[in-house]
């Protein structure tokens, strides 16, 4: 039996999968990663855009930053990778999914028990106050109508907290899986990479480049996302 059949039995008898993804997970859609050769941290430091001094004290260039993430955004699409997560949710082959990623691909193509854990680039609120704004305010580079502060969208920042709730979630989800599938990821990014070792179900890694240290999975798939669920998702239909 090979690994993707391995997996397809996996996923037909667990009772509870939980999927964590990353950058690599949107790819195929158009939206470049971090860490690749082709990834955003290849061509700008992240910590002159994406941590807290950089919005403090660099705005200029934090507000280009996120501006240009988020017009690419309004350019692309959820890809049919996505889309077979959200029907594995809705035949309760998949219970939840956690990611790091704020580009909300997973809602749009239609699942519904998502963790955001690195926030959303589509909400958006004075970095002061905490009063919410609008996308068109933000993108107007106008200040908070309550205090003069700089706006932001809601990702969470180097050096800022994860949101507890999503946290929790998917702390407590992937702890109590049968089954969690990491897709697209380094996991180069603390504490979501610690996630997996949390689990005290098996373990499978779905990543176009395998790192060392992911020997830790019980199985590894390399290979594109995109196709790797089409993949799984045809081996689940045919041998029902
Ligand atoms: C915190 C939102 C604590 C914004 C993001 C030194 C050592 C260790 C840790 C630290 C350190 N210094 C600081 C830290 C902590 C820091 C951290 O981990 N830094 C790293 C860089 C070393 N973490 C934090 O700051 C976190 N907060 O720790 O708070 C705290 C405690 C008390 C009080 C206050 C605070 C906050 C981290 C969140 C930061 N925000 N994003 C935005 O999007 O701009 S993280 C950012 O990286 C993205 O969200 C992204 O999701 C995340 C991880 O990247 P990946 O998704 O894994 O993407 P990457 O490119 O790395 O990998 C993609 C993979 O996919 C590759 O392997 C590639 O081969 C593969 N791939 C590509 N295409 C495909 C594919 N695979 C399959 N198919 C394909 N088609
Ligand atoms: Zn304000």
């Amino acid at each position: 039996m090979n690994n993707l059949q391995k997996v397809a039995d996996w996923l037909r008898s667990s009772k509870k999968t939980v999927v964590l993804t990353g950058a690599g997970m949107s790819t195929e859609s158009g939206v470049p990663d971090f860490r690749s050769a082709s990834g955003w941290w290849t061509k700008t430091d992240l910590q002159k855009v994406a941590t807290v001094d950089a919005l403090e004290f660099n705005y200029p260039l934090f507000h280009e930053f996120y501006s240009m993430r988020i017009r690419l955004l309004e350019k692309c699409a959820p890809h049919e990778g996505h889309h077979i997560l959200a029907k594995w949710e809705k035949d309760g082959i998949l219970h939840r999914i956690a990611t790091q990623n704020v580009d909300g691909f997973h809602f749009q193509a239609g699942s519904k028990c998502v963790d955001e854990l690195h926030g959303s680039i589509y909400t958006f609120r004075c970095h002061s106050c905490g009063q919410s704004a609008s996308k068109e305010s933000f993108l107007a580079k106008e200040r908070c109508g309550h205090c003069q502060g700089y706006l932001r969208p809601n990702v969470v920042l180097f050096g800022e907290m994860l949101p507890e709730k999503a946290w929790q979630n998917a702390l407590s989800n992937i702890q109590s899986a049968d089954l969690v599938i990491v897709i697209g990821t380094s996991l180069e990014v603390y504490p979501v990479n610690q996630l997996p070792m949390m689990t005290k179900g098996k373990k499978v890694y779905i990543n176009k480049e395998i790192a060392s240290h992911a020997s830790y999975f019980d199985c590894i798939l390399e290979g594109k996302a995109k196709e790797v669920l089409i993949k799984l998702d045809e081996l689940l239909s045919t041998n029902k």
